[in-house]
């Protein structure tokens, strides 16, 4: 065989891999091996393609971001108009809705529906030919969209080839793009750092603005993520396909993400049912959902049923309450926070909002007040999106009141009159009073008695503003000081709720290192890195005079975070705190050091970990290794063993076939724990 054809072969080897682990990760939703392993895939083919350029094709998994940008986009007839949705905003038009498709089928029995969540995106309409992805356009009037296919091939989950053999076919897909609350906080936040003076209002004009990008360099960096739900044309393709389920499966095998929530359902009364559980999801969504769509099930019914004007007889958008309202603007304060943090709010007239009344609404920072320019007395539109807070979108100017003067951001500190600062990029306006500042003496006591830091029971909001207001305590060590006639002489205090308080702090004694460290209130210290350091240190005072370099040694730990809890550390005052928290009893387990036996199975061996796992693939590597084992990704003939989880991929096929050990991951648990000593 020639170099090149080799070449070629093992190209066409790392483009089928990625794939495969495109579709298990984003289709299935379950990954069989980590981001790191996918990323040496994904450099080795980008490597390897960059050494040969004769075999890139536009489909390769490395070709998403390829061309420069354009000048403007051109226009796309659709081969079939991109038709809207009827809306029901009630159970009787959906009760109605399905009595005109019983008597226009002119049958008595039930009609199967398809209830899924109705995304609010934007709709995409992609065609693949030969199973290629070759063009991807807007909905534009329905009629004639815009040819978006360099941006939309940007996308993760929208795949460049099909799964399975489509040679010979056309196909058109349809879907909803969509930006997640997460990607959208995070570009927004990126937005502000950036000074673009440019804040999203929502997820879907964010994700609209990212589509509609000239530089598909942009759109590729942007949090954008497709689900598709409709499969309009498959030309070439010799499935029989009987229900909107069976393209929904067909699209699913193919590679195209279908919604998780999607349901077939008996009747109108199924259809309702499934409203009523996304009504209450929602919240917890990672996206914003306007509604449900109902659609007919069997594809016969909806050929027969046809359109009606510019939307299907088939088809039913079930609306929820609006997450938008109007309100007015009664005050606008300042909140001083646990960092300083100085954050302005709206007191709003309360309104009822996407199901909950609401009547304080975030404004952010002073800069999204000047780009807004409310004021008290403006008539604004706010907006509440999962838990979130709720914010201010839009100022509607025409109500405006003519008294209403801009609104002037504090120069001073409102809680304790230290002078305002602001951070590098002008945004973040921070009281400099630190613990002079009660407000932030205040929240960074709230902190540190929460649940996931030292966890006292009945030290509520309301008593720390007590006794800090009263002098009573001035620093979280004084916590335990406190005695009991002193908490039961404080406002609606019992004997009893006193007590019970007093027990709490005591329990409260008894704790982790990772709590203790969340406790303290670090800048950037959250849960997770306050893990991550109690597992690197095991003890305190190593962390207390731990320098920079060896802090960013630590995984995920960069050198903000890392400046961050140096400084804490040099601070005289926190170190005097810390002593005294530790003199009144604060204390914690040990860690245990792990003693290993020499004669483990794992001691010098090769291991490779496949398939989901039941523990976190960091700890069963961390096991291996305290074993004298080493965890490589690629299953090869000097590995000694592979441990499976659930749904093994392609390793453990592998592994069978040079004849390398399999152990099934409750083996390896088991042996784990008979192998590994507490001294
Ligand atoms: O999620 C959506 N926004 C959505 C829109 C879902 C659907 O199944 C749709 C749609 C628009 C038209 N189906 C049609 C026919």
């Amino acid at each position: 065989m020639t170099d090149g054809k080799k070449v070629s072969i093992k190209i066409q080897s790392l483009r089928e891999q990625i794939e495969e682990h495109n579709y298990y990760y984003h289709v299935l939703d379950k990954p069989v091996i980590t981001d790191a392993d996918y990323d040496r895939l994904f450099r080795e083919l980008q490597s390897l393609e960059h050494e040969y350029p004769q075999f890139i094709v536009p489909q390769s998994p490395t070709q998403r971001v390829g061309s420069k940008p354009l000048e403007g986009f051109s226009q796309i007839k659709h081969d079939i108009p991109m038709l809207s949705l009827s809306n029901a905003f009630s159970t009787d038009d959906v009760f109605a809705f399905v009595k005109r498709i019983k008597d226009r089928l002119n049958i008595e029995n039930e009609v199967e529906f398809i209830a899924e969540p109705k995304l609010d995106g934007l709709a995409v309409s992609i065609i693949y030919e030969n199973g290629n992805l070759i063009q991807a356009a807007t909905r534009g009037d329905g009629t004639t969209g815009e040819d978006i296919t360099a941006n939309v091939k940007t996308i993760k989950t929208v795949p460049l080839k099909l799964r399975g053999d489509f040679a010979g076919t056309r196909i058109e897909v349809r879907g909803e793009v969509i930006m997640t609350h997460q990607g959208f906080a995070e570009l927004n936040r990126q937005q502000d750092e950036q000074e673009t003076g440019k804040r999203y209002v929502n997820p879907r004009n964010a994700a609209a603005g990212s589509l509609r990008q000239l530089d598909p360099a942009i759109t590729a960096v942007r949090p954008l993520e497709m689900y598709f739900y409709s499969l309009d044309q498959y030309h070439g393709v010799d499935s029989q396909l009987e229900t909107q389920l069976d393209k929904l499966k067909l699209m699913k095998n193919a590679g195209l993400r279908v919604n998780p929530h999607t349901e077939v359902v008996a009747d109108a009364e199924g259809c309702v049912a499934v409203h009523q559980q996304l009504a209450e999801l929602r919240e917890s969504l990672a996206y914003d959902i306007d509604g449900i769509v109902y659609k007919v099930n069997k594809l016969d019914y909806q050929q027969s049923l046809g359109f009606v004007a510019r939307a299907p007889r088939w088809a039913l958008a079930h609306k929820f309450p609006a997450q938008e309202e109007t309100t007015i603007v009664n005050s606008i304060e300042v909140q001083v926070g646990r960092t300083g943090a100085i954050t302005p709010v709206a007191r709003l007239e309360p309104v009822f909002v996407g199901g909950v009344t609401v009547s304080n609404a975030t404004l952010h920072n002073k800069s999204e007040i000047e780009r807004l320019d409310v004021r008290v007395g403006d008539t604004v539109i706010i907006r509440r999106a999962g838990d979130v807070i709720p914010e201010v979108v839009e100022v509607i100017k025409n109500k405006r009141p003519k008294s209403a003067k801009p609104f002037v951001f504090p120069t001073s500190c409102p809680v304790c009159d230290s002078e305002v600062v602001y951070d590098s990029s002008e945004i973040i306006a921070r009281c400099s009073g630190g613990l002079f500042c009660s407000a932030q003496l205040k929240e960074g006591m709230k902190h540190f008695v929460s649940r996931k830091a030292m966890d006292i029971d009945g030290l509520g909001s309301k008593l720390i503003e007590q006794l800090v207001d009263t002098k009573t305590i001035h620093t979280v060590a004084d916590i335990y000081k406190l005695d009991k006639p002193t908490i039961a002489g404080l406002e609606r205090m019992a004997d009893k709720s006193a007590q019970n308080l007093m027990d709490a702090i005591e329990k409260s004694k008894t704790s982790t290192l990772a709590r203790f460290l969340y406790a303290l209130g670090i800048n950037h210290v959250g849960e997770t890195t306050a893990q991550a350091l109690a597992n690197h240190f095991t003890e305190l005072n190593s962390l207390m005079h731990a320098d920079q370099e060896e802090l960013e040694s630590i995984e995920d730990i960069g050198p903000i975070v890392a400046q961050s809890i140096v400084n804490f550390f040099n601070e005289q005052h926190n170190l005097d705190v810390i002593n005294e928290l530790l003199e009144s009893g604060i204390d914690w387990p040990v860690t245990e050091k792990i003693q290993v036996s020499e004669d483990n199975t794992f001691n010098g061996k090769t291991v490779v970990l496949t398939g989901t796992l039941s523990m976190p693939r960091e700890q069963a590597k961390a096991t291996i290794v305290n074993l004298g084992g080493k965890v490589t990704s690629s299953v090869s003939k000097n590995t000694d063993f592979v441990i499976v989880g659930d749904n093994p991929g392609s390793k453990a096929a592998k592994a069978e076939k040079l004849g390398v050990e399999i152990i099934d991951e409750t083996v390896f648990r088991e042996y784990a724990n008979l192998n590994i000593r507490s001294s």
